[in-house]
């Protein structure tokens, strides 16, 4: 089985996520940020991962430690599942449109840590999280998912449109990348051979 359950507990957050690579989509999400439950509901939906999150953070400061950690122990939660990386295809990218806006997501599982957010925001919020937090999603799913993520919003006025096409980017393109190539058989997709 390639899944991983994942727990976390500090002064700001209590978060339990668990994750099956090898899904249908099925999602129970509740982290109190609703629109961030939305937005973890696409990469359920759209990667056909399982996923199970459950959090409890600091929302009378504000959403950040709760997004912050929701993103750091779901890339732990890919990190964990993925193992030892061997026989997958890696590297993925995909193109989500969503009415006028076009985002694009590419993800390699290189072992090394990457961010690259574009991403022009017409408003400094959305669904009552400050936009600015999801460049901070992407680069902290990134550190503990051990990848290099670049993520784009080619273009777009409707900021919630701006967010949801980049889960669904980011979503189809975890899908391809932790999918398992049967030419690979078991080895690691790295010609040095370990990841
Ligand atoms: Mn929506």
């Amino acid at each position: 089985m390639r899944s991983a359950t994942i727990k976390r507990e500090t002064q700001e957050t209590k978060i339990e996520i668990s994750l099956n690579l090898d899904g249908s989509g099925q999602h129970d999400i509740a982290t109190g940020l609703g629109f961030l439950d939305h937005m973890l509901t696409h990469i359920a939906a759209h990667g056909l991962f399982d996923l199970t999150v459950r959090a409890t953070g600091d929302l009378h400061v504000d959403a950040h430690h709760t997004v912050e950690d929701v993103a750091l122990v779901l890339g732990s939660a890919f990190d964990q599942a993925l193992g030892d990386r061997k026989g997958i295809a890696r590297m993925a990218h995909a193109y989500a449109p969503m009415d006028e806006t076009l985002a694009f997501v590419a993800v390699d599982f290189s072992g090394r840590p990457y961010a690259v957010v574009d991403v022009a925001w017409t408003a400094p919020e959305v669904g009552g999280i400050p936009t600015t937090l999801w460049e901070h999603f992407f680069a902290s799913f990134a550190v503990t998912a051990r990848a290099d993520v670049h993520a784009r919003v080619l273009y777009g006025r409707d900021d919630h449109h701006k967010a949801e096409a980049l889960f669904k980017a980011l979503a189809r393109a975890l899908d391809i990348a932790t999918q398992r190539d049967p030419r690979r058989v078991d080895r690691v997709p790295s010609t040095k051979g370990m990841i």
